[in-house]
């Protein structure tokens, strides 16, 4: 009789234990995220865990367009692309990771994100968001006979991805963007003068540039402005604008110049529109990359997983 007692209430706990680990899946034991893709209905999929969000910047950027198009290529029919700006992904991308929770974001290289955490892209094998992306210069019809200085020097700048980063790391650590810029100048003396060598300078004309607060192109336009500044005399104004504005602007001759135009594809728009009303001083910088961005804990490779 106590031995068919013990035997019913060990087999009703055996059996509550079982169903519980039923009904969790049978994972979260280890203290990482769930990323779940290979449990079919047990576990929700990325695309549920992210609420079929992908975490935008401004409505502007080509990066947005590009996005848009990917839910259209990869059929991403239930998704959203949330409209924001550069500083609020980041501020997001931060919060997730820090929660260890699954993010997507529409990303882009140069960033110091991709110095601060374990990021990866998805794989974009449809080429979406395009191959061989560059950064341009591109100033407004005229420049060369009003300011043939600016011109030539403008024409001579071009750096690289590893420039870029160590700027974009001060400013995010909390150095004032025109600080961080003449800092990295006051250092890196024998690419400055390369930049400026031949350049005649001037005696306080007047020059500006449009950029939009994407952190890359903080670091740039800022860079810029210390120079012209410091060793070539000018007295330079950087509007911060939107993307449109920032085209528009160089186009219609308010605005002298932009590094900040991202071609081939990214800006294909812009460029289509304005292409007859600026001049492209060609690449400032070479092997820049767009896309969608995963923390490395997220278990997707491709964007065709988040179907
Ligand atoms: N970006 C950074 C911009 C260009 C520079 C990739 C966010 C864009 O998408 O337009």
């Amino acid at each position: 009789m106590k031995t068919k007692k013990m035997w019913l209430m060990l087999s009703l706990v055996a059996i509550l234990v079982l169903s519980a680990c039923g009904q969790s899946g049978g994972d979260g034991t280890e203290g990482t995220p769930d990323n779940g893709s290979e449990n079919g209905g047990a576990t929700s999929s990325i695309g549920e865990q992210v609420k079929h969000e992908i975490i935008g910047i401004d409505p502007g950027a080509g990066i947005m367009k590009a996005t848009a198009a990917a839910i259209e290529e990869y059929e991403l029919t239930d998704w959203t692309l949330i409209e924001g700006s550069g500083a609020a992904m980041t501020a997001t991308l931060d919060k997730a990771i820090k929660n260890e929770e699954p993010i997507i974001i529409t990303g882009w290289t140069p960033h110091w994100m991709f110095a601060k955490y374990d990021l990866k892209y998805l794989d974009d094998p449809k080429n979406v968001f395009g191959e061989a992306e560059e950064i341009h210069t591109v100033v407004r019809l005229g420049l060369q006979e009003d300011h043939p200085e600016a011109y030539q020097f403008l024409s001579n700048f071009k750096w690289t991805d590893a420039d870029m980063g160590e700027i974009m790391t001060a400013i995010q650590e909390g150095e004032d963007p025109e600080a961080a810029a003449k800092a990295w100048a006051d250092n890196n003396t024998a690419k400055v003068d390369e930049w400026i060598e031949g350049v005649q300078p001037v005696d306080g004309k007047n020059f500006k540039f449009s950029y939009v607060a994407w952190d890359s192109e903080i670091a740039s336009t800022n860079l810029l402005k210390v120079i012209m500044e410091e060793k070539l005399g000018f007295k330079v104004d950087a509007l911060q604008v939107e993307a449109g504005p920032m085209w528009t602007g160089v186009a219609n001759g308010d605005v002298d110049a932009t590094v900040a135009a991202w071609l081939p594809l990214t800006h294909a728009d812009y460029w289509d529109k304005f292409k007859d009303q600026v001049e492209d001083l060609g690449a400032n910088m070479e092997g820049v990359k767009t896309g969608l961005v995963v923390p490395a804990y997220v278990e997707a490779t491709s964007i065709e997983d988040l179907k």
